[in-house]
């Protein structure tokens, strides 16, 4: 949010959430994205003229509640789509590399391949994409997305995720100085920090669109490691940290189903991606930035 503000201006971002923000900081919108009238009204109301459509549940908790997970993403998506179409928006909708599956091509995974994923997040975030396909070339939406890796971010907690594991370790070494993970040392994921995240979604939004031959669901990637890798890199500041294994199996086979590398090729070619964090600069902001923040709330 903070980015577009600092992109486009305060007074033309409109947020949207089913809480209330904490503090009122820029124009706000209660938008429950099960109902489509809220998501209308609050488009016209404010002459919208993009959405970034990030409302879903993620990985973990949508194989606790797949039914939720099928309305809240595709329900969601669907009723945006169709938002966007009754007022000529044009809608970013993130997918994931949650989209591939086991019979994917596991490393450097090419954008067009074969998604057969096997958990319902990745069941909606495939049919998400078909259906922003769709939307644009039935109907002359703009929809445009990537398929975001495992997001690394010390302002966004962890939200039910697979990757949960690449913030939430940061948080305990600098808190506790041991971690103890629930994915096996060596399971290799792509992973990006959060300002490459912004600065995909809006390029890929400001992207000349002359040049798209893809549209949404670009494949996006900054890094990948393994637990033992990150452990390794946060133990270069905080040489005595520690980390143990404690595998949780749900999120364990769906790590498994998903690729070690992608290839972000047709980003690149398309729209000029290039991330600027790796792992060494991002564990390096994270740990500072974590260093400040809860020393922050300790004297709070
Ligand atoms: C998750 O782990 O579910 C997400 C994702 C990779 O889409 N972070």
């Amino acid at each position: 949010m903070s980015a577009l503000r600092e992109r486009y201006g305060t007074e033309n971002v409109i947020a949207s959430d089913i809480r209330m923000p904490q503090a009122g900081d820029g124009p706000f919108e209660f938008v429950d994205v099960t109902q489509q009238r809220q998501i209308d009204v609050a488009v016209r109301r404010h002459g919208v003229d993009a959405i970034y459509h990030l409302a879903a549940i993620l990985s973990a908790v949508a194989e606790e509640k797949p039914h939720v997970a099928w309305d809240v993403n595709m329900g969601g998506l669907y009723r945006t789509l169709e938002v966007a179409r009754a007022s000529g928006c044009a809608v970013f909708v993130p997918s994931s590399i949650g989209a591939f599956g086991p019979s994917t091509p596991r490393e450097s995974t090419p954008q067009d391949t074969v998604q057969r994923p096997t958990t319902m997040y990745g069941v909606t975030k495939a049919a998400g994409e078909l259906l922003c396909d769709y939307y644009h070339a039935r109907f002359g939406v703009d929809t445009r997305g990537v398929r975001f890796p495992g997001l690394v971010s010390h302002v966004a907690l962890p939200g039910g995720g697979t990757t949960d594991y690449a913030v939430e370790i940061f948080y305990e070494a600098i808190k506790h100085g041991r971690y103890t993970c629930y994915l096996g040392p060596d399971t290799r994921l792509d992973m990006m920090y959060m300002p490459d995240a912004l600065k995909a979604a809006i390029d890929v939004m400001e992207a000349d669109p002359g040049r798209l031959v893809h549209r949404n669901a670009f494949n996006v990637t900054a890094m990948n490691f393994t637990p033992a890798e990150v452990a390794e890199a946060i133990r270069r500041h905080l040489p005595d940290f520690r980390i143990e294994y404690r595998i949780d199996p749900v999120r364990q086979r769906i790590a498994d189903s998903w690729p070690h590398s992608i290839s972000d090729a047709a980003a690149r070619e398309e729209w000029d991606w290039s991330p600027d964090y790796d792992l060494a600069r991002t564990t390096e902001e994270m740990l500072a930035s974590l260093r400040r923040k809860l020393s922050g709330e300790e004297e709070a």
